[in-house]
């Protein structure tokens, strides 16, 4: 239903003649009929040009809709197309039809700009087609070149495939490379059973047992039929390999094959990680699918991506040329050519058809437009062929989908890091060889011995020491191989360049320079892939190095530090709280009052006046009773009462617990040397701005921080990518350098082994913070298939288990370490408290007693200025012996008074009404003194 409404929608705008203008730019099209995805590219991509005003001029298109293979609608189309008056065409074609789209284009001079696939040659008869499809012939060339196959059987479906047999012969007589190439052509692609199952009987493997096919198909439903065909023949296994023409493998479905242990190389133009293609897909995929029918939203076939840049150019071309030359052919709003109106194929009367005048112009600034389209760069030749453009190389093995495997452009040709079947050979006849062992240059795994001064040089092994020459040594030892030691040449590890291959010692492996790399390579899944690894030798992960914070002295007030100023605070409160509490209760509990015993000043009892009643519990003294339970050391009060017992054993508990808990804790906080770091994880480093971090770049830890899924990490490398100065070290003891010259404002996260290494180096400045941020290891890396793998992991094995590498990091790490402990620090040993450790205890004596000192003094003059007063009063208390002066006391308090005639204390009570209060007074003589 859908389809059908397009299809009328597209068949009125092809019936209706073109509506031709001032400031419009006609254009034709021809699609077959089931090419909806490139009709409706083609449509947008017009929309996109209009809307954006990428021309001064609106492109107006009309469509014929056919069946392409059919060249004569195909030519009956074009030159209705064109007596109503084009600049340019575009159209799909088939093999059957192409000659007559070229013919037809050549003899009106019509730019025709095609999708479909490139013919095979260059030919000088058709100068005005343009083809947007690459040539990958040359690629094909360079890939049976570069694994040197020396025959192949060449599978075609048409007369192109044809042409580009025939070049493929001649580039390998150009370089005298000798190929036994076996075609054949296949008539119906439905239907080739009978050719495949030939082939499969006769067909003669080559030294190592593979076949090697060619396919070269025309479109993507022949490589469709005949794949499914080489299925049903049995033909997918693993002593097939085929390689398949077109630019298009990824479009393919090809799980089925990932089973039968065939292989297949093929070629790709989209990158879909191209910023330009990521972009159109962004609109594509949002557009509704009524209006634009396509058979995915998300993708898009590489025959519609080149319909899109066919627009692009043309759209360039236009733009680039005089507006008045292009629209200079208006009349009346039609277009003329050569005074006559469109451009017909034929005119009654007339011999020759008149060519189109500005077809020269519009195909020479086609030619000359570049820029950068959905399918890669956008360039011609002088024969209208693309140029400089670049083909994804994929190759579908046993169990693996199709993978990139390099890539391949007319500049550096095919670009791969699969070994080349020579020097495969040259690592399995591995007898009596000395074996290549890469490493890379990095303490304490690999050290660079100084030359000795004797004038004798060191040469071969003799260079190195550490941790994995030994490693190297015992491995040889037990395996009884001979090796040579050779430094990687790059200074890498090894990581995947932008065309595919790898640098460091893993190219070195893939390339087969070297048989094995005994290094701290990291084992990566990415690595993995491209060559093999023993189980680990050593653990690793990314840690954080910091510059070692300079340590805190005990300060005056360190013995606060057990305990939080809050806690502090509470002790305070809960002091005054429950001598409070302990006043009232014993204010009101009457067992805290008793008959009290008179004290002599000089300690002596004296005699008790018989009713007097007292309460220990006065404010001041509560103060008293908490402080001394306090400091655990009680008072010569206590409370009677059950209630003020209680009160007084919830403090004593209290008491007990707080003060074991700070004793406890005292001895460590006045000892230990305070290490305040500012830095303890890796969130406590995205948190701040003042540290800057950085890697290593080029490595392993390069790739987990750019392909983390954590977000934390993912900010650490947004920081890291954009941060101002660069952030990233290119070695190990570059990263370690700038955390001791920075002050502590730099952090260098590093792997594990390194950090602790570093730390135990002088001039022991460098701290690790943290956990591990990944959890990984280093193998031993070997090329794919290499004889020994499985010889070197059980060693590896053995070696770990037997204890030998735990012993070989402990000599090169803390062995040779220079900075004490396995801690790397001073051992933290309890040492004896000086005096700044607790001359804060010091300072509140002193201050305890100054005060005291004042407050004796404050109390002694106040004593001094209020004796005269109290003479006064006691010669009137004297002399209230007299009956009236008693009389009138006694009106105001009960006279429960005692006196002492010959002097002494004498205790006198007065209560008042309903309170009672104790007058205490010395007697001397017959005169009284207040206290
Ligand atoms: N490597 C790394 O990626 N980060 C680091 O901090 C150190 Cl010290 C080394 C290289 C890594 N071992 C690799 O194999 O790529």
């Amino acid at each position: 239903m859908l389809t059908l409404k397009f299809l009328l929608a597209t068949i009125v705008v092809a019936v209706l003649p073109m509506k031709a203008s001032q400031d419009t730019v006609p254009v034709g099209a021809i699609f077959d009929r089931d090419s909806v995805e490139i009709h409706t590219a083609f449509r947008f991509k017009i929309q996109d040009v209009n809307i954006n005003g990428q021309l001064r001029a609106k492109l107006n298109f009309t469509v014929a809709l056919i069946d392409v293979k059919d060249s004569y609608t195909l030519s009956e189309r074009m030159c209705s197309l064109m007596s109503h008056g084009v600049f340019s065409l575009f159209g799909v074609t088939k093999s059957g039809s192409v000659n007559a789209a070229q013919s037809i284009s050549q003899a009106l001079h019509m730019p025709f700009i095609t999708p479909s696939l490139a013919r095979g040659t260059a030919d000088d008869l058709y100068q005005y087609e343009i083809n947007m499809y690459p040539s990958y012939i040359e690629a094909i060339v360079d890939i049976i070149n570069y694994y040197k196959w020396g025959k192949v059987y060449y599978v075609y479906d048409s007369d192109d495939g044809l042409a580009r047999l025939i070049k493929l012969y001649e580039f390998f007589n150009e370089e005298h490379h000798e190929l036994s190439v076996d075609m054949r052509r296949v008539d119906d692609v439905s239907d080739a059973y009978e050719m495949l199952r030939k082939l499969d009987r006769s067909a003669l493997p080559d030294e190592i047992g593979v076949m090697r096919i060619v396919l070269d198909l025309s479109s993507m439903e022949a490589y469709r039929a005949i794949l499914r065909q080489i299925i049903d023949v049995g033909m997918n296994r693993e002593n097939y390999h085929y390689l398949l023409g077109g630019v298009g493998m990824d479009e393919l479905d090809l799980t089925i094959f990932t089973y039968g242990g065939v292989n297949i190389t093929g070629f790709r133009l989209l990158n879909y990680s191209s910023p330009t293609l990521k972009g159109f897909l962004r609109t594509w995929s949002s557009l509704s699918n009524e209006s634009w029918p396509r058979p995915l939203r998300g993708r898009i076939g590489h025959e519609a991506a080149l319909m899109v840049d066919a627009v692009a150019a043309f759209s360039k071309a236009m733009g680039s040329m005089n507006h008045s030359v292009s629209q200079g052919v208006f009349r009346r709003g039609e277009l003329y050519n050569n005074n006559t109106p469109g451009i017909p194929c034929s005119r009654p009367g007339v011999r020759r058809p008149s060519p189109w005048t500005l077809g020269p112009n519009i195909l020479s600034a086609i030619k000359q437009t570049e820029f950068t389209g959905i399918t890669g760069k956008v360039a011609f030749d002088e024969h209208g062929f693309r140029k400089d453009y670049t083909l994804d190389i994929l190759e579908l093995s046993y169990r693996r989908l199709p993978t990139k495997i390099g890539t391949w452009n007319q500049r550096d040709r095919y670009l791969t890091d699969r070994p080349r079947p020579h020097d495969m050979y040259r690592i399995e006849d591995f007898s009596n060889t000395t074996y290549i062992v890469t490493s890379i240059k990095s303490e304490p795994f690999m050290i660079e011995r100084a030359q000795p001064e004797d004038g004798h040089p060191l040469v071969g092994n003799d260079r190195y020491e550490g941790y994995c020459m030994e490693l190297t040594e015992k491995l040889s030892v037990v395996l009884g191989f001979d090796y040579l030691v050779e430094l990687v040449k790059d200074g890498q590890y090894g990581s995947r360049r932008q065309n595919g291959t790898w640098n460091g010692m893993v190219g070195t492996l893939i390339r087969g320079e070297a048989h094995m790399a005994v290094a701290p390579l990291t084992i990566t899944e990415d690595r993995e892939r491209v060559i093999d690894f023993t189980k680990p030798f050593m653990k690793t992960g990314i840690s954080i190095m910091i510059k070692e914070p300079v340590k805190q002295k005990a300060g005056v007030f360190s013995f606060m530090n057990p305990l939080s100023k809050r806690v502090w605070a509470c002790i305070i409160l809960g002091y005054f709280g429950v001598s409070l509490i302990l006043y009232i209760v014993g204010r009101f509990s009457p067992y805290e009052w008793h008959e009290a015993n008179g004290k002599a000043d000089n300690g002596e009892t004296v005699d008790k006046v018989p009713s007097e009643l007292t309460n220990e519990f006065t404010f001041q003294n509560t103060l008293w009773f908490s402080l001394g339970a306090l400091m655990q050391q009680g008072s010569d009060i206590s409370p009677r009462s059950i209630s003020g017992r209680i009160v007084g054993s919830c403090w004593w508990f209290f008491t007990l617990i707080i003060i074991s808990s700070y004793t406890a804790n005292l001895a460590a906080f006045l000892t230990i040397e305070n290490m305040l770091t500012p830095i303890d994880s890796a969130d406590d480093l995205v948190k701040q701005t003042k540290i800057q971090y950085g890697i290593q770049e080029g490595g392993s830890s390069e790739q987990f921080f750019k392909n983390t899924k954590v977000s934390v990490y993912k900010k650490m490398w947004d920081y890291m990518s954009n941060a101002q100065p660069r952030v990233f070290e290119p070695d190990t003891l570059s990263g370690v350098n700038r955390v001791r010259k920075s002050k502590g404002r730099y952090a260098f996260l590093l792997e594990s082994p390194w950090n602790e290494y570093y730390n135990q180096q002088l001039p022991c400045d460098t701290m690790k913070v943290g956990p591990n941020l990944d959890s990984k290891g280093y193998g031993v890396g070997t090329p794919d298939r290499f004889p020994l793998k499985a010889e070197l992991n059980r060693e590896v094995l053995k070696l770990r288990e037997s204890g030998e590498l735990w012993r070989l990091q402990q000599k090169w790490w803390y062995d040779r370490g220079k900075c004490g402990s396995v801690d790397g620090k001073e051992s933290k040993k309890q040492d004896a408290l000086t005096l700044s450790n607790v001359s804060g205890v010091f300072h509140i004596l002193i201050g305890g007693l100054g005060l005291a000192m004042m407050t004796a003094l404050v109390e002694y003059l106040f004593q001094a200025k209020l004796r005269p007063k109290k003479t006064k009063a006691s010669v009137e208390i004297n002399s209230s012996r007299d009956c009236r002066k008693r009389a009138r006391m006694s009106q105001l308090y009960a006279p429960t008074y005692g006196e002492r005639e010959n002097g002494g204390v004498a205790t006198y009570s007065f209560t008042p009404p309903g309170q009672l209060v104790t007058f205490e007074g010395v007697a001397e003589g017959n005169t009284q003194t207040q206290v």
